[in-house]
């Protein structure tokens, strides 16, 4: 018999690339989207063209806010695996939404959790939490790993401890096969537009096709973990495949600044980058015509920031025998190959 999976989030970056990994895996497939008042399918509008897999997929309306609908819905498919990817997952905005970015990621967990737990469905489903490097927040040493403490800085990384807590809580309360990924950052073509590489690489590939004049960013001293979301859904799917539940860091090991990303990105498009000025002034020019071509504005930083993130994904190599295959450059070229051939916006 086919396995069933349920994805909460199925239309964010993750949920289309799972929904792809799990298909080709044979699984039959339920989505659960947000009403929108604008159609929000796009990642996945391909998997209902494709022949080989529209029939094992199927979407229906649901909310991590309404425990009604997370109640009937895992009633009603009563899928081998459930993933929840569902989050209100920007770190700025949830300075700006606290109480929403709590109730979605916070709550959220809880009421899946506790809808397997009440229907007696404990030892049928497993499930995954999508949990995130945010959680170690303010760290001291080199890297981080599944012993590092928690230290968030940001609504959004206190909510994901919640989860990360009620998830491991359930699992040793009742039993259920309830896994955390603790994730790095991990990128794509199809990431969110106001994350830091999309918003880079669209803006620079604009820029070089004369529809944009600048790119306005905030820290560009941070240092992030960045891997390619495909690598790292496979990952999430290895978590339910082990004989025993348990949490996992997947990161790449290697840490860069933004400054670095957007010179890589650059690079690639055929810009060659000198920096002028320090702080709130510092600037990138084109050396090329002597434009300036990025600047730094005070609304894109942070009340707080985590500065710096490199993930040790030992474990997850030794036990789930997971590898991140694509390297930040393979990253950037994927993401600028993509933003050329799709991107003519006029500014
Ligand atoms: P994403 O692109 O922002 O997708 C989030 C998904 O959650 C979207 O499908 C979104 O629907 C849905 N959603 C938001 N609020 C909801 C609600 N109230 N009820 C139901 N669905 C809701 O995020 P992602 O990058 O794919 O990340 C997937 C998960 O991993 C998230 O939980 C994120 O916090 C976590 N994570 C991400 C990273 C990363 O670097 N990407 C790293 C660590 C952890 P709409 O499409 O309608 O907005
Ligand atoms: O910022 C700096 C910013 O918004 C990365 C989410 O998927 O990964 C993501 O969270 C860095 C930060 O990602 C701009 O201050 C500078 O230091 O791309 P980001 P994030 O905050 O790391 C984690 C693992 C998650 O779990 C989250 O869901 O870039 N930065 N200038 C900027 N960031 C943004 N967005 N925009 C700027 O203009």
């Amino acid at each position: 018999m086919k396995k069933t999976a349920l994805i909460f989030g199925v239309t964010g970056q993750d949920g289309a690339y799972l929904s792809k990994f799990l298909l080709k895996k044979r699984y039959k497939v339920y989505g659960v989207k947000r009403r929108s008042s604008i159609i929000n399918t796009q990642r996945i509008d391909d998997i209902y063209k494709d022949i080989n897999y529209k029939s094992n997929f199927k979407i229906f309306y649901g909310d991590l806010t309404d425990a009604s609908s997370i109640l009937n819905l895992i009633k009603n498919v009563k899928p081998n695996e459930i993933y929840n990817l569902a989050a209100q997952s920007h770190v700025k905005v949830s300075f700006e939404v606290p109480e929403y970015s709590a109730e979605v990621n916070g709550l959220g967990t809880l009421r899946i959790l506790e809808a397997i737990r009440s229907l007696n469905l404990e030892k049928k489903i497993k499930f995954y939490q999508a949990g995130t490097s945010e959680m170690f927040g303010r760290t001291k040493g080199k890297f981080q790993n599944e012993k590092t403490p928690f230290h968030p800085v940001s609504p959004y990384g206190v909510s994901k401890c919640f989860a990360h807590w009620i998830t491991k809580n359930y699992r040793e309360a009742y039993g259920i096969f309830a896994c955390n990924g603790i994730l790095f950052n991990h990128e794509s073509p199809i990431r969110g537009e106001t994350f830091v590489t999309k918003k880079i690489i669209q803006a620079l590939v604009k820029i070089k096709k004369g529809n944009q004049k600048k790119l306005f960013l905030g820290n560009l001293y941070s240092k992030r973990d960045w891997g390619h979301a495909k690598d790292y859904v496979e990952a999430m799917w290895k978590m339910l495949q082990q004989n025993k539940p348990n949490d996992y860091v997947i990161g790449t090991g290697k840490t860069f600044t933004i400054k670095d990303f957007v010179n890589r990105a650059a690079k690639k498009i055929g810009f060659k980058l000198e920096w002028i000025g320090k702080g709130i002034n510092e600037k990138g020019v084109n050396t090329e015509n002597k434009k300036v071509i990025v600047e730094c504005r005070k609304r894109y930083f942070r009340p707080l920031e985590v500065d710096y993130l490199k993930g040790n994904a030992s474990k997850a190599k030794k036990l789930l025998n997971w590898y991140p295959k694509m390297t930040i450059d393979d990253l950037i070229e994927e993401m600028v190959v993509y933003e050329e051939e799709n991107n003519n916006d006029k500014y």
